[in-house]
């Protein structure tokens, strides 16, 4: 019998969904003093994002065999770190970006301070997906316990935090490919690579596979981030949906500017080269992560 081809498009939607239901359904409610900030929340994180990371941990479980429905909770919760940590992002004081999503950032659909908020408070509601009752009661608690571990640690210090002061102190900088990729490890690579191994150890992963996926994350994080750099440069406004350019008017260190487009280009094949070759051992069930895989590296928003 012929397989019909995987429609990885189809994929992203349906897995994406899954995820927008359960934070729809579980989301706080507007309600008493604290409406303003649930809204401007609420406004970012249903302002129309890929939910790369969530489908990431979904199929990092799917991969190793595990039932992703039952880690939806989990799923969620990713993308509200994701969330806030792009708010802050866009923060005067970080990278002052008034366009997020192809809509207003927060800071500039609310203000400043509630941004702030807004951002502290989606990654409180992370950790209150990731205990969530409905997903304590379905999984192994002390493989619960492991996969909140790995995500504290990737977005915490030394992770996203830590790259992202890393990024701002490196502005208008010389730097030099080994920053460089310290940087793009900690603010991007370590939440990308956590995402999945967070989901292959809810649904069972053995040691040897979590070396496996582990390899996938690290080069599909690099990849993800190379495009983005290279998106900065190249694509589209409309696509993107915020302004393009904005890493050479605040003179950041990245890919492009180290190595030019067309090396930076390579580089990001050889990537997803990599993190395709380490799916191997997954056989057929790799089908979803190669394939997201291939549409990090020809993504164009
Ligand atoms: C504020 C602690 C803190 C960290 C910020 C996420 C981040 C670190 C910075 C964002 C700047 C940036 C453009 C990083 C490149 C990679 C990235 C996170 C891109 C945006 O992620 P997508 O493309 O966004 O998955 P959507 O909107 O689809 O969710």
């Amino acid at each position: 019998m012929v397989q019909d081809k995987f429609d990885i498009n189809l994929y992203l939607k349906e897995r994406g969904k899954k995820v927008e239901e359960v934070l729809e359904i579980y989301f706080p409610k507007e309600k008493d003093y604290g409406e303003r900030v649930i809204s401007a929340a609420k406004y970012s994180v249903f302002a129309g994002g890929k939910r790369i990371r969530p489908i990431l941990c979904l199929a990092g479980c799917e991969v190793v065999g595990g039932d992703w429905e039952k880690i939806l909770f989990f799923a969620a919760g990713i993308e509200c770190i994701h969330t806030y940590s792009l708010i802050h992002d866009d923060l005067p004081c970080m990278d002052d970006d008034d366009f997020r999503r192809g809509k207003p950032s927060c800071h500039k659909a609310f203000d400043e301070a509630t941004a702030v908020l807004a951002g502290d408070g989606l990654q409180a509601l992370a950790f209150q997906f990731f205990t969530h009752p409905d997903l304590v009661k379905k999984v192994n608690k002390t493989k619960l316990l492991k996969a909140i571990y790995i995500i504290s640690k990737a977005i915490g210090l030394e992770g996203m935090v830590g790259g992202q002061m890393a990024d701002l102190l490196m502005e208008g900088k010389k730097g030099n490919a080994r920053i460089l990729k310290w940087i793009h490890l900690n603010k991007t690579v370590r939440l990308i690579e956590a995402s999945i191994i967070s989901g292959a150890i809810l649904g069972g992963a053995k040691s040897k596979e979590i070396k496996a996926l582990s390899v996938f994350g690290k080069n599909l994080g690099f990849a993800f981030q190379i495009v983005d750099d290279l998106l900065d440069l190249v694509g589209d406004e409309k696509k993107l949906g915020k302004k393009i350019y904005s890493d050479i008017k605040k003179q950041k260190l990245t890919y492009p500017a180290l190595f030019g487009i067309e090396k930076t280009r390579e580089l990001a094949e050889k990537h997803t080269q990599k993190a395709i070759s380490a799916l191997k051992i997954f056989g057929e069930n790799a089908q979803p992560l190669k394939s997201i895989a291939e549409f990090v590296l020809y993504r164009v928003n």
